[in-house]
């Protein structure tokens, strides 16, 4: 090996350490006084479903205060990113456009109205989720663009993965309603919501299996909007 190859490699090392370490880093060390849940959402024959919210709500008392939390909710190459924000109901959300035309974000949903008219960049002031429910997201220039925040009474929930699973941590022993939330979740869709008992140090298991519309949203067409943006 070359010295120059070695002061890569070296320089490669060092970049990559601080992750490894943050990665592996110790987690909420409580000495085992809580538990954590291990979700899984499934559709039709055991597939994985992807962006299901799944969500503990405590049976015995209420959950415990968190301090107000902010999130995120991106636009890039005319698209929300992502497309599902599971929030804590009183967290602040900024819309950064990343997208260099502008965008028009609105919702109409009783749980937040509210309009961000024609922006480039980050609104000065973040948008705060007051209300729980689900709050979908359009844009009025691009018809295709489209997002749910859902919020959240309870601070204890997750987002599943292209692997349909799903991690909650930090659960005080006790019983908690499980349920789950997809933005195409059919009526009727199976059980959604079910009762469980956490305990302390351990990882309880639950499954969902549901029944999702299809996917369906408004064509995709650049060109026709070229006009109207503006720039
Ligand atoms: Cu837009």
């Amino acid at each position: 090996m070359t010295a120059r190859a070695r002061r890569w490699l070296w320089a490669g090392l060092v970049a990559v350490l601080p992750l490894a370490l943050v990665a592996g880093g110790p987690s909420a060390d409580d000495g085992g006084r809580t538990g954590r849940v291990e979700a899984t959402v499934t559709e039709g024959r055991g597939s994985p479903v992807e962006d299901a919210v799944v969500s503990l709500t405590p049976l015995d008392g209420a959950p415990p205060e968190r301090r107000p939390a902010a999130a995120v909710m991106d636009q890039q190459d005319r698209e929300f990113v992502p497309h599902v924000l599971p929030v804590h109901v009183g967290t602040a959300v900024t819309f950064p456009n990343r997208d260099n035309i502008r965008h028009h974000v609105y919702s109409f949903s009783p749980a937040k109205r509210f309009e961000l008219p024609l922006y480039i960049g980050t609104p000065a002031a973040p948008v705060v989720f007051d209300r729980p429910g689900v709050v979908a997201l359009g844009c009025n220039i691009h018809d295709w663009m489209l997002a749910y925040i859902h919020v959240l009474e309870t601070p204890y929930f997750a987002k599943t993965g292209r692997d349909g699973r799903a991690r909650i941590d930090g659960l005080l022993p006790g019983r908690y309603e499980a349920q789950v939330w997809h933005p195409r979740l059919r009526d009727g869709s199976g059980r959604t919501a079910r009762s469980m008992t956490i305990a302390a140090g351990e990882a309880g298991q639950i499954s969902f299996a549901v029944s999702l519309k299809r996917e369906w949203r408004k064509p995709r067409d650049p060109g026709r909007y070229q006009d109207v943006q503006g720039g």
